[in-house]
């Protein structure tokens, strides 16, 4: 990743390069598609919604264009601070894009997060498509008229069906996004594929586990910061990180029977980082209570989110 910076084969002398949003309601498969698009994990995918709090940029080349992806958190009607910082930052997103693709879940339809998105496409001045994901679970005909409503609600330069999961139109995707960026030198070193810290895809990492682990309400309640990351002589890495809750009861919940759950946790989350970072890595978890934590403007700042001033 950021690390191979040197070794970076330079770009054509015809370069292209520009910025896509993957914007839309929340679980419709913008992270999964992130992910595809790259041909790596960048983003954290979860079955439970909001789950992508921040911007996360993931870098690929096709062609002699480098596209550089923003996966964003889904658009939702906001209620708390940080429901807010993260829509927020999904709109911004299309303020500097070249492009915006709007995604859309073929399987469920158009419902009201949908509906709230479509009816402010008029305020982005970029290119959109239309990008209906989940068409594995979709028949044809069904396509066809959601691909029709949808295009009589705005004006998409194109639409595409994708499965981003088995990668099903995923290629077709990129070349065209590729074919459509503007002229300019490469932002990136040809191989590198995203631009996060370690620290934070490490703590973005075991924030999916404890995604995947629990499943109730208690995701939305808790953030994870990585504390400490500290190579060792023998080539491994040491990590600590905090997984913050806001109630005594939730810290409960994190740590389970004897301490089961964060031991299961930590497990998948370290095998996740070490294959990410290609080292052996010591993973070291603690569970804090910090009541209000997502009304601590530090707690923003380490996630990479403005502070909304109410
Ligand atoms: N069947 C099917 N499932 C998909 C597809 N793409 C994504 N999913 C699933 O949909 C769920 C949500 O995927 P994410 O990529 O996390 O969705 P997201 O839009 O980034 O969600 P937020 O970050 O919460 O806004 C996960 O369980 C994915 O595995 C697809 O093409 N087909
Ligand atoms: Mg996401």
């Amino acid at each position: 990743m950021a690390e191979t910076a040197e070794q970076a084969t330079p770009a054509p002398p015809i370069a292209r390069c520009g910025f896509v949003a993957l914007i839309g309601a929340p679980n419709v498969g913008k992270s999964t598609l992130l992910n595809a698009l790259v041909g790596a994990k960048i983003s954290i995918v979860s079955p439970k919604v909001q789950t992508t709090r921040a911007l996360i940029r993931g870098i690929a080349i096709e062609g002699e264009a480098q596209l550089i992806f923003v996966d964003t958190p889904g658009i939702f009607a906001p209620r708390r601070r940080l429901d807010r910082a993260m829509v927020g930052s999904a709109w911004g997103s299309t303020q500097d894009a070249d492009l915006v693709a709007l995604l859309i879940d073929a399987h469920k339809g158009i419902k009201d997060d949908d509906e709230a998105i479509l009816n402010k496409q008029g305020e982005i001045r970029a290119a959109k498509v239309l990008v209906l994901n989940k068409v594995d679970l979709v028949d044809k005909p069904k396509l066809l008229n959601l691909t029709q409503a949808l295009n009589e609600r705005a004006a998409f330069a194109a639409t595409f069906m994708v499965s981003a999961r088995s990668g099903d139109g995923v290629a077709d995707l990129k070349s065209f996004f590729a074919a459509h960026m503007p002229a300019g030198p490469w932002l990136y070193p040809a191989d590198q594929i995203s631009d996060a810290p370690l620290r934070q895809l490490a703590a973005e990492i075991t924030r999916e586990k404890l995604y995947l682990r629990l499943h109730q309400e208690l995701p939305y309640q808790s953030t994870v910061e990585t504390d400490v990351w500290k190579d060792l002589k023998d080539g491994s890495v040491r990590i600590e990180q905090t997984i913050y809750v806001e109630r005594e009861s939730q810290r409960k919940i994190v740590l389970g029977k004897g301490g089961q759950t964060i031991k299961a946790i930590g497990a998948a989350a370290r095998t996740d980082i070490a294959a990410a970072i290609e080292q052996p890595v010591h993973l070291f978890l603690f569970v804090k209570v910090r009541e209000g934590w997502g009304d601590d403007p530090e707690r923003y700042r380490e996630m990479g989110l403005e502070f909304p001033k109410e």
